[in-house]
């Protein structure tokens, strides 16, 4: 078994393949993170083939669904890859938007270097976003938009968390295909990352 079976099993659809693929490259003793940047790579390729409407929504769902079973048998093995240093990052997608796959990977990628994820899930409104940054004293909140008809929902977190005088003690770092560094920026984020690999080494700059 190949990291590009693993690829080809998500584009193809073969959900009853999936979990065995997965387990066998862990049986094989592949890198954790590798399989990841298939999966990653393999949702992407899905994503091309619903723009070039060779999918249509019923079939991101079935990809969807696999990324989830994969990534809940990837899930033990994260936390071994770095000790974790224990520094808090709450994550989700906001208010209006429920994709979740990049916001998942991302958080798979941070737990695999040490982080100590809060995650909020998806839709989050800012006023549970401002209560768990309160509670748990994240330094670093990081948020992810894949709908230009949510993205303005980071600038509602940006003053939600300004009027409870947090603005000052959190970075965000926001992701999402509609964005870009200009536009983030615009909307009140501190950084922006075109993807999960990228944004781990931004986060982390964050905190130093
Ligand atoms: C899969 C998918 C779905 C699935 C989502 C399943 C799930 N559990 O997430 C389903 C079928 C449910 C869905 C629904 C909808 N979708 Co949709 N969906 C997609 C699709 C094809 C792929 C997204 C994806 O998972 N990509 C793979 C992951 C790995 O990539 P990613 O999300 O971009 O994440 C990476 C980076 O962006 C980054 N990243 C992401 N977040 C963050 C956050 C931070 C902090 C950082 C640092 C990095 C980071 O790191 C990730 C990994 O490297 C995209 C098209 C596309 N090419 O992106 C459309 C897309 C996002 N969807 C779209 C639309 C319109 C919808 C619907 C409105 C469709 C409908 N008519 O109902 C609904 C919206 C529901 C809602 N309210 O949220 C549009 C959005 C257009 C726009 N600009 O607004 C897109 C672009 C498709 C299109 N071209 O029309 N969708």
């Amino acid at each position: 078994m190949t990291l590009k079976n693993i690829i080809d099993i998500l584009i193809n659809l073969k959900i009853e393949e999936i979990e065995n693929a997965v387990m066998s490259e862990l049986d094989n003793d592949t890198n954790v993170q590798d399989i990841m940047n298939a999966l990653t790579q393999g949702m992407y390729s899905v994503g091309e083939l619903y723009e070039k409407r060779e999918f249509y929504l019923s079939e991101l769902v079935v990809a969807a669904e696999m990324i989830k079973m994969a990534m809940k048998i990837l899930e033990p093995h994260l936390n071994s890859v770095v000790k974790g240093h224990g520094k808090k990052i709450v994550v989700t997608t906001v208010r209006g938007d429920t994709h979740d796959i990049g916001k998942n990977i991302l958080i798979n990628m941070l737990k695999s270097s040490g982080f100590d994820v809060i995650d909020l899930g998806v839709d989050c409104p800012a006023e549970k976003i401002v209560n768990a940054i309160k509670k748990s004293g994240a330094m670093v909140l990081a948020l992810s938009s894949l709908l230009t008809m949510s993205m303005e929902e980071i600038s509602v977190v940006d003053k939600a968390l300004k009027d409870e005088g947090l603005r000052d003690q959190v970075k965000i770092i926001v992701g999402g295909a509609p964005l870009n560094l200009k536009f983030a920026k615009k909307l009140g984020a501190d950084a922006y990352a075109e993807d999960a690999v990228s944004g781990v080494r931004k986060i982390m700059e964050l905190f130093d």
